[in-house]
């Protein structure tokens, strides 16, 4: 079979809470205190995956991980029998870090570098190390772990371990492929951030070169690209917050690169027949695309090989955003669908449909269906969340022993239901 680009969304943890544990998202940190919903998180993210299968595409998920950490809450010398009791309130945000669901944001599990782009022709995956968020950095072996599990046969797979902790990687959120077609060469583009601003730059560039080294790549179909620092400054934590790329478009707000017009040179030197779409702050502002999440959307190729952008229903009910979308489907540009989904519970803590998605080219044979789903599959994960998920969680009521028992509970049994008991 031939090459086709799979997502894989992240299902949203039972622990699904609001702690404002990220510093430079907005959203995170002004929904901190918040109580969340996690079962109406998961059901959120469930209808996106069933929206984009009912398109004809090539849908996976990956499981939730281990939570609360206890490992991490050990290493740390956080005393997790008392977990319950009231703590200082540093140790009580470490304690929230080992409660966290970010694993559900796969587009920050792993940068992946698909067969036809590397020296050994497997399809390359390297775990990231989330090293600059505490309450992320503990999710990489968990993570390598279950794409080991999924991406197991090493003829068609490479997975990685995470860089090490000395320069920070984001994985996919900060790495873009254009190409002529999925399954034909592409221009791999990795986007990092030089420290200094207001804001921590969460992408090394030394991280990325790394990966790129270790996934094989030539070097003349991949480019280095510093992200604009007053993105970062306003908030896009990630380069998928102000960019997207899909086969040989790329959709970017004008201020996304810090050298826009070398950016926009270099990767048409590189890939002649690659599309620009390049939105101006005159229409979208800079602080507009990251409080709608315009470009933390999924753009995709339908079976019609026409393609669609699937953003945040926040997106669509923002006039100055919409009005430019309008006139982009008006015109005759390559974007020619604009599909706004519902993922409330996620975009509250700076998640759109483009973090909660993993996109990995290959052939769908070669994957372990037990990472894969129909409409049956989804139904069956709907059952076990409206069974299992918690309805409510307060901050408040992280560390509680009965809540903890709830969200360990819930995990056993989607992992039972998914026949997934490997990753117990
Ligand atoms: O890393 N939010 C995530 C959002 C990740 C979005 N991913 C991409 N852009 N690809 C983050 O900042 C919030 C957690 C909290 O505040 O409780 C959080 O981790």
């Amino acid at each position: 079979m031939a090459l086709v680009e799979i997502n894989f969304d992240g299902l949203v943890g039972p622990s699904h809470n609001y702690a404002g544990l990220s510093l430079g998202n907005l959203a995170s940190a002004s929904h901190g205190g918040d109580p969340s919903y996690p079962r109406a998180a998961a059901l959120q993210g469930l209808d996106k995956m069933r929206h984009n299968l009912a398109l004809g595409l090539t849908q996976g998920f990956f499981c939730p991980l281990p939570r609360p950490n206890l490992r991490f809450l050990d290493a740390l010398a956080i005393n997790a029998d008392a977990a319950g009791a009231p703590l200082p309130p540093d140790q009580a945000r470490l304690r929230a870090a080992a409660w966290s669901a970010s694993a559900m944001w796969t587009a920050n599990a792993a940068t992946v570098s698909p067969a036809p782009d590397t020296a050994d022709g497997r399809c390359h995956l390297s775990a990231a190390n989330l090293v600059t968020m505490p309450h992320r950095s503990h999710e990489w072996p968990d993570t390598v772990r279950q794409l080991r599990l999924a991406f197991s046969v090493t003829a068609h797979f490479a997975v990685h371990d995470a860089v090490p902790a000395c320069f920070g990687d984001e994985g996919a959120a900060n790495h873009m492929r254009m190409a002529l077609d999925h399954g034909a060469p592409g221009l791999e583009l990795f986007v990092y951030g030089r420290p200094g601003g207001r804001f921590p730059a969460r992408q090394h560039e030394q991280a990325s070169r790394a990966i790129a080294r270790a996934h094989g790549l030539d070097p003349a179909r991949t480019l280095f690209i510093e992200q604009s620092a007053e993105a970062i400054a306003a908030g896009a934590f990630h380069n998928d917050v102000v960019a997207v790329a899909n086969e040989r478009v790329l959709f970017a707000h004008e201020q996304a690169f810090a050298d826009p017009e070398g950016t926009y040179g270099a990767i048409r030197a590189a890939l002649p027949g690659a599309e620009i779409v390049v939105v101006p702050a005159s229409a979208v502002s800079l602080a507009e695309a990251i409080k709608s999440y315009l470009f933390n959307a999924q753009l995709l190729t339908l079976p019609d090989a026409t393609m669609a952008l699937v953003i945040p229903s926040e997106a669509w009910d923002r006039p100055a955003v919409r009005s430019w979308l309008d006139g982009m489907i008006a015109g005759n540009g390559p974007i020619r669908h604009v599909l706004p989904v519902d993922v409330r519970q996620s975009m509250a803590n700076g998640g759109g449909p483009a973090c909660l998605r993993l996109r990995v080219v290959a052939d769908p044979a070669t994957v372990d269906p037990r990472f894969l789903l129909d409409p049956a599959r989804i139904d069956l994960l709907a059952g076990v969340v409206a069974r299992h998920w918690p309805e409510q969680i307060d901050p408040a009521d992280l560390g509680s022993p009965a809540l903890a028992e709830a969200v360990i509970a819930a995990r056993a049994a989607l992992l039972d239901a998914a026949d997934l008991r490997d990753l117990a």
